[in-house]
């Protein structure tokens, strides 16, 4: 990214002020939560200040350490928080910063404020949260601290090191134990978005060290968004060298980079300011009616489509399609509940014209690789037309009619969507058990024979002869795919119930790739869960007692004084009978169910890939490090 002029920043450009009070009386409206989720985000904040000074061009390296105090110290190399003194608070501009809200300031468009964030307000949010703070800044030759608690300056800035040869900005901060009722940082998650923050901002290398476990990685991409196409593409057939186009029209910055693959999916990512807008916006707009238009365009000019040939589709187009957009803007509109499409109006044309530009000239200098995308594309319309016509077929002999249910579905008899569950069962004998120990009032059970279609590796016309599949697309009567209608439910909660188990783990995954690829907002709309059966029984005198985990077995057996216990394990639904199963598994007053979240869909997509894919090397390696995360962890 080219630097940007910067003007000389002085204090007087803080806007203020309010002081902390408010976030620590409030803190979710500032992070969102204070579970896990939030206490993450104060990482992410801290963070996020260091990439925007890399992205204004001015630091090349970020070091995030979890230490064993329980602090996180997240260090740069960029010009060094200004610790001039400011005009309306009569305190050095660092101390504003940290101790004020909304002292964002100027600067920041002009410097392009633009990851992720709280606008600037960032560090002072995570000031008021942590019951301490502090702050180290190299700057003039000086090193400056200042430490803070909860919110409060402890003191005066001080100067206390003269001499420094760089610039930089070190913060130390250890999150409130009166605010976060649980204080455990997740090395994995915290990578992920560093990875992702490298990959968004190109050329700056992403330090991270935990202390505790001694588990370091670095980032560093080279190619920006164009390794993390490629990097989407590990464990998929390539078919050319991913495409890349920067370009900068009216003060937005446009990066775009695409590789299509040989399978069927399509995961295209787009970013603004650092942000994953997974609702989308304007730039995902822009950039498909780009590629729709252009890769016609192509193929009639080149004559691979015939005059009385139709044009490709939009769907067309984005099968195999792996695509990362990335736009930076100086002021961005966040729409949506949770802030996540991108609604600036002129995004659209923006991304349009560049993109229609940049791969226009891309197709005419590569024509060996142009040739192989359209004919993919060529090949994905083909199919779907196929699709198309099998899915006619089947809808006449009335098998994916609403009207006609499957004859093994045992339905409830509650009518309102909002209160009835439906639970996928596999197999015979849990079928049954789960058919008679239901409450038939509002359970309805679907016992599925074999195993499900793996839809990673089968062709989209395929998915819809399978029966299964078409059992689960007909019970829940909303279809499927793009014209998946969430409104048309007839279920509020879809159960997944399997045996506990490697093969119940299995199942579980194909039918949670099933549903992420194409019904993915059943999942966005928390819709769908996994009903967590016992895995053991443990009979102690006249008590028994179910247990749901292994730590919850070693946690109970070593409170048991004497040896007189008997340990049973359950690791097939069958293995219970209609009661158990209803006392331990369905009973909504007792039963613990797994909500299926895809929070991250980048990591789920690489998850779905590595697991169910083509390549069998990844998914070995893959299933041996990762089984249990991975299966519910999407
Ligand atoms: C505004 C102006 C200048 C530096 C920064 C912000 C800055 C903030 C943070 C937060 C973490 N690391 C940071 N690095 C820099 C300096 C403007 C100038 O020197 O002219």
């Amino acid at each position: 990214m080219p630097k940007t002029k910067v003007n000389e920043y002085t204090a007087a450009d803080i806007q203020v002020l309010e002081g902390l009070e408010a976030v620590r009386r409030r803190p979710s409206m500032y992070i969102g939560s204070t579970d896990s989720r939030g206490l993450h985000h104060l990482v992410y904040e801290i963070v996020d200040n260091s990439i925007d000074e890399a992205m204004a061009g001015f630091c090349n390296e970020v070091d995030i350490r979890i230490k064993t105090d329980g602090s996180v110290v997240v260090s740069d190399n960029g010009r060094g928080i200004p610790t001039d003194k400011h005009s309306r608070t009569g305190k050095s501009a660092l101390e504003t910063v940290m101790t004020y809200l909304h002292a964002g300031g100027k600067f920041d468009h002009q410097a392009y404020k633009v990851s992720g964030g709280l606008h600037g307000v960032g560090a002072a949010v995570v000031n008021a949260l942590s019951s301490n703070m502090w702050v180290e800044v190299r700057r003039n030759g000086k090193i400056y601290r200042q430490e803070y608690s909860r919110g409060k300056a402890k003191g005066a800035l001080k100067t206390v090191g003269n001499g420094a040869k760089t610039s930089g900005t070190t913060t130390g901060f250890v999150p409130d134990p009166e605010i976060f009722p649980e204080i455990d940082f997740d090395f994995h998650t915290l990578a992920q978005r560093f990875r992702e923050m490298a990959f968004l901002t190109k050329g700056v290398w992403v330090h991270f060290t935990d202390e505790r476990s001694g588990l370091e990685v670095s980032y560093y991409f080279e190619g920006g968004i164009k390794s993390f196409v490629k990097r989407l593409n590990r464990d998929r057939n390539a078919l050319h060298d991913p495409f890349y186009m920067e370009r900068i029209a009216d003060g937005t910055i446009i990066e775009v980079a695409l590789q299509y693959n040989d399978s069927f999916t399509e995961s295209v990512f787009a970013f603004a300011n650092c942000i994953n807008t997974i609702d989308g916006g304007t730039h995902l707009t822009g950039f498909r009616s780009a590629l729709t238009r252009v890769l016609n365009d192509y193929a009639r000019k080149q004559k691979i489509l015939k005059d009385s040939d139709s044009n490709l589709s939009g769907e067309d187009v984005r099968e195999g399609l792996v695509a990362v957009i990335s736009v930076k803007v100086p002021e961005p509109q966040f729409e949506g509940q949770t802030k996540t499409r991108l609604g600036n109006a002129e995004l659209k044309g923006l991304v349009e014209s560049a993109l229609g530009e940049g791969l226009s000239r891309y197709l005419e200098e590569h024509p060996s690789d142009a040739r192989r995308i359209i004919e993919k594309c060529l090949t994905s319309a083909r199919a779907r037309d196929a699709a198309r016509k099998a899915r006619d077929l089947v809808i006449k002999r009335g098998v994916l009619d609403d009207s006609i249910l499957p004859g093994k579905l045992a339905d409830c008899s509650e009518r309102d969507p909002e209160l009835r569950e439906l639970f996928i069962v596999e197999g015979d004998s849990a079928g049954g058990s789960a058919k008679q120990g239901r409450d038939r009032r509002f359970q309805a059970i679907l016992p599925l024979f074999g195993k499900i279609l793996n839809v990673e590796k089968a062709r989209p016309d395929k998915i819809l002869t399978h029966e299964a599949i078409k059992a689960v697309i007909t019970v829940l009567g909303a279809g499927f795919g793009e014209e998946f209608d969430p409104a048309k439910l007839r279920y509020n909660r879809v159960i997944i119930m399997t045996d506990a188990d490697v093969d119940g783990a299995h199942i579980r995954t194909l039918h949670l790739t099933f549903f992420f690829r194409y019904m993915r907002e059943l999942i966005e709309l928390g819709h769908l869960y996994i009903a967590q059966p016992p895995l053991y029984l443990i009979q102690h005198g006249k008590d028994s007692r179910w247990i749901y985990t292994d730590k919850e077995k070693d946690s109970y057996l070593s409170r048991l004084k004497d040896g007189k216990f008997r340990v049973q394990r359950y690791k097939g639904l069958g293995e219970m009978n209609a009661e158990q199963l209803w006392d331990t598994t369905m009973d909504p007053a007792r039963r613990t169910l797994l909500q299926v979240t895809a929070d991250d869909a980048i990591a789920a997509d690489s998850v779905f890939t590595q697991l169910m894919g083509e390549e069998v090397a990844p998914r070995k390696k893959f299933i041996q490090s990762h089984y249990d995360k991975a299966t519910l962890d999407v």
